[in-house]
């Protein structure tokens, strides 16, 4: 390129939490620490995703976690990476991983003041056909004078400082979102080796024609689930039904409906009544992106996701997520 036309104003993620802090009085940066720590792991995961067929991390590591699931060898990997940079990071005080049966504590930090969830590879099952996965994080703050314990983690979304996710696609996408701000999207540049600033304040639009949700599991759907989806394949006057787009991974299905608009559902169903996705890692810190980014999130009973409170670590909920008036369209499905 002509080197008039390079830019020089880059917003590296380093610049934008330093500038975040600034703009908070009271911050200690403590909470820029932990995300520098969390977009190191990030580019790490970012990097061995990148690299597994070639360094031969495809495939199944030998063992299962708590749900019985197979895991693959890049989900320990990343768990691992993952765990190493919170704890290393001297702020996180507890760590909920979807990899680990319990909670971990980080007893040698002792001015952590926060607790962290996460999905560290959401979408497994697509790794070995090279389709995007991503990492899911929620951030709390432990309650006043506590040193951290599971009722820190134990909150509903409404209470969350700051959650966001990375999807590892074409390229890493690091999308974050703090408590009363906006939504605010980072690529990753291999070159640099930064995350840069590439949508800032994100923007849900308010419809659009496109739904995601596993249709095999429409056998179980309830009648008014049933209905809603089954409405959208209907042409109104002059017009064209819904598109479909359904990858599995939700951070990548997520990270479409935020920019494009629609929706994206994993329902509760007469198989599985409390739903697939798990509340702390993966619902609520999702139903705050979507919310700050105008959309909205409810569960299957048309709660609002982020008032949802999980009694376990590993609960789990019915979820449909997207566009302000498609929300509001499964809602009035709801009540008939
Ligand atoms: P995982 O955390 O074990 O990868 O499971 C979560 C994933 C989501 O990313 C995705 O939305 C969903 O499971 C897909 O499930 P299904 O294969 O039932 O459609
Ligand atoms: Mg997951």
């Amino acid at each position: 390129p002509h080197m008039e036309n390079i830019n020089t104003h880059i917003v590296t993620l380093t610049r934008f939490l330093t500038e975040e802090q600034i703009k908070h009085k009271e911050a200690t940066g403590d909470f820029t620490l932990l995300c520098h720590a969390l977009q190191f792991s990030f580019k790490q995961i970012a990097y061995y995703i990148r690299r597994a067929t070639l360094v031969n991390l495809t495939g199944l590591a030998g063992s299962s976690n708590t749900t019985g699931d197979e895991q693959k060898k890049l989900d320990v990997i990343s768990n691992d990476l993952f765990i190493e940079a919170m704890r290393s990071s001297g702020k996180c005080a507890l760590l909920v991983s979807e990899e680990e049966e319990e909670v971990i504590f980080f007893n040698s930090s002792a001015n952590a003041r926060y607790a962290v969830a996460c999905d560290p590879i959401d979408g497994s099952s697509n790794l070995d056909a090279g389709v995007s996965v991503g990492t899911i994080f929620a951030i709390h703050k432990l309650a006043e004078g506590s040193t951290g314990t599971k009722e820190d983690i134990l909150k509903p979304g409404t209470e969350l400082v700051a959650s966001g996710f990375t999807m590892y696609g074409a390229s890493a996408q690091l999308v974050i979102t703090m408590k009363g701000g906006g939504v605010n999207g980072f690529t990753l540049d291999n070159g640099l080796g930064e995350f840069i600033l590439t949508h800032p304040d994100m923007r849900l639009p308010r419809k659009r024609a496109i739904y995601s949700v596993n249709e095999g599991n429409s056998l179980y759907w309830e009648d008014h689930v049933k209905d809603y989806f089954s409405s959208l394949k209907e042409a109104p006057e002059g017009g064209k039904p819904y598109s479909a787009r359904y990858i599995g991974s939700m951070v990548a299905d997520a990270y479409r409906t935020l920019l494009y608009g629609g929706i994206f559902a994993y329902p509760a169903d007469k198989k599985s009544p409390k739903g697939k996705l798990r509340i702390l890692y993966e619902c609520a810190p999702m139903a705050m992106v979507f919310e700050n980014a105008g959309g909205q999130a409810v569960d299957s009973h048309m709660n609002r996701m982020l008032e949802v409170v999980p009694e376990h670590i590993h609960d789990k909920a019915g979820i449909f997520m997207g566009s302000y008036d498609e929300i509001e369209k499964v809602k009035s499905f709801h009540k008939k």
